[in-house]
């Protein structure tokens, strides 16, 4: 098949609603490895295509923010994809099993904007100052290729690797957290599997931020008051398989758990 933007798009939703893994587009189009602006109108027109179905544009992910991710996805760009409320997994609930292909967990400090912020040229400084309120969550990644076998092409395209995010209940203000070093404890079935710190994220997540806002103003785009931005993954991600939970405890911003089902 020779592939073009759009039908990219449109074949990465069709394997979402279908439950269906695929290999890479890059191994039929090698092209789009690294034609990172192609793969950002992929990206988009899948959010074009999500908000024709319905879906609300409620905020921005970040992904490959942290080595840990990095190294684990074998890709060392960071990214930004979209964010819609048919994401949002409300804490506690089950690991939607029946509409994931292979989801795995990851912790994430998550903003919600106070200000509306738009590149280029922002500062960590600057990012901060338009965040109203800081939070614990986690997000449900979900890549639409096997294995999680990608380029930053595809998984840019694969609006990266969305499925689903919580957030957790403690809200603290941004001055009144020090972020760098806010602690996470990473617990599968009641162990202890990992530790990290905010500063794990670009150094700080105030630096995703603005890294999100400078990236989309590339694209003409800002950040707008009201979203959610999940800054990135701080540690690797873990199997959600049936039967396991996974919990994430912050030093300051409360603990909160997932369920296999
Ligand atoms: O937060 C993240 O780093 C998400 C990365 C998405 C790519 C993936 O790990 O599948
Ligand atoms: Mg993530």
């Amino acid at each position: 098949m020779a592939w073009d933007y759009d039908s990219v798009a449109t074949e990465l939703l069709a394997c979402e609603a279908e439950v269906r893994e695929r290999e890479p587009i890059s191994d039929e189009w090698p092209e789009l490895a690294s034609d990172i602006e192609g793969a950002y109108r992929i990206q988009d027109a899948n959010l074009q295509k999500r908000i024709e179905r319905g879906e609300k544009l409620i905020g921005v992910k970040l992904g490959l923010t942290s080595r840990a991710k990095q190294q684990r996805m074998g890709v060392d760009t960071p990214f930004v994809a979209w964010l819609t409320d048919q994401m949002i997994l409300p804490a506690g609930d089950p690991v939607p099993q029946q509409r994931l292909i292979h989801p795995r967990i990851e912790p994430e400090i998550v903003f919600v904007m106070k200000d509306r912020l738009e590149g280029p040229g922002v500062t960590a400084a600057q990012a901060m100052a338009a965040v109203g309120q800081v939070l614990g969550g986690g997000e449900v990644i979900d890549s639409r290729y096997r294995n999680f076998r990608f380029t930053a092409g595809d998984v840019i395209a694969d609006n990266a690797s969305s499925g689903a995010f919580s957030i957790g209940g403690v809200s603290v203000k941004p001055e009144d957290i020090d972020l760098g070093t806010e602690g996470i404890l990473v617990e599968v079935n009641g162990a202890i599997v990992d530790t990290s710190t905010g500063a794990a994220v670009q150094g700080h997540p105030g630096e995703a931020l603005a890294l999100a806002a400078n990236d989309l103003a590339k694209r003409g785009l800002a950040i707008e008051a009201g979203w959610i931005i999940l800054t990135g993954g701080i540690t690797d991600a873990y199997f959600a398989t049936p039967g396991t939970s996974i919990g994430f405890h912050f030093t300051n911003l409360g603990s909160l758990y997932f369920y296999g089902g």
